[in-house]
């Protein structure tokens, strides 16, 4: 496979400095050469620039940066609308305010091809505020209700080309929710597996459901992983840890299911925050991760296993 590599340094849009080093810290963890070493062809495009910031006031007094995480959300759309024009791109994050301009720059391009975008969400939080919601004011709660065309965005953030369905996001590995996005997120069909049914269920059925709705539909799959999907156990380099979170062998069996799908045509890796590592277990953990995503295994599997 074709891979294109883009930095994205944004760290505005988290509640804490650090994210801008998570492109560096996941290159100098051996991104490129694992992947090559997966036999695929690797271009590293370098770092994504914002458009010019302008002003922009919001009533929401609790925004913060709202003029500079605008101007990213556009650049990094033009980025990936172009990236993936006949490549797999990867976006190295950067907090997960720039799946914003990822998402948008995908949809816009999925519609080109005609084939409909779904969205894999791997994250603790399901980043579904608006900008009259965020309590916070950090800007990596909303990527997700912004692509998918949730009101209040509008003259604030880049007008989205095309918006994801939400009928088409699923969201795995949730457990920390604000009461705003809870009612957000039922109201526009989004799917929501938190870890109560991953518990109850395994996640690879949870999984292998939603996979199945992607070939069924001939879809394309953006797969958004946030650090903070990963118990902070294994990934502790993350601003926003919460309890409970994926363990190593659930990752892995993810990304493993997502290989085996071949569904995968691009892939965020977000808020990795490398001030926060012990010795670059998380940066080499979230390449690791990746490899398995892009064909690493154990063993050659039967066609069929008993
Ligand atoms: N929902 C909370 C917490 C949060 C969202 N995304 C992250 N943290 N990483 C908020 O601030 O919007
Ligand atoms: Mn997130
Ligand atoms: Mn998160």
């Amino acid at each position: 496979m074709n891979c294109n590599i883009l930095g994205a340094p944004v760290q505005d849009g988290a509640g804490r400095m650090g994210c801008e080093m998570g492109p560096s810290a996941l290159r100098t963890a051996g991104l490129v050469g694992a992947l090559r070493d997966l036999g695929h062809a690797v271009a590293d495009l370098g770092t994504v620039a914002p458009t010019p910031v302008r002003p922009i006031a919001h009533g929401n007094l609790a925004l913060k940066a709202l003029p500079e995480i605008s101007a990213w959300t556009a650049g990094i759309a033009d980025a990936a609308y172009a990236a993936s024009a006949d490549a797999m791109p990867i976006f190295l994050g950067g907090d997960h305010s720039i799946s914003a301009g990822t998402l948008s720059g995908l949809a816009r391009r999925a519609a080109q091809t005609g084939r409909p975008l779904f969205v894999l969400w791997l994250d603790a939080h399901p980043d579904f505020h608006t900008l009259d919601t965020t309590a916070s004011g950090n800007l990596h709660g909303v990527p997700l209700a912004y692509a998918s065309g949730q009101p209040g965005f509008h003259g604030y953030f880049p007008d989205l080309p095309e918006r994801i369905d939400p009928a088409r996001i699923c969201t795995l590995g949730i457990r920390s929710v604000d009461p705003a996005e809870r009612q957000a997120l039922r109201a526009a069909g989004v799917t929501v597996h938190d870890m109560r049914a991953i518990d109850e269920h395994g996640i690879a059925p949870l999984l292998g459901a939603f996979l199945d709705r992607v070939t069924l539909e001939n879809g394309l799959l953006h797969v958004s992983l946030d650090v903070d999907f990963l118990d902070p156990s294994i990934a502790p380099a993350v601003g926003t840890t919460v309890p409970g979170g994926a363990t190593f062998r659930e990752a892995h069996l993810v990304m493993e299911m997502l290989s085996d799908s071949g569904l995968v045509s691009s892939l965020d890796l977000v808020e990795l925050n490398p001030f926060l590592d012990e010795r670059g277990r998380t940066a080499t953990l979230m390449v690791d991760l990746t490899a398995s995503l892009m064909g690493r295994r154990i063993m050659d599997r039967p066609t069929r296993s008993f």
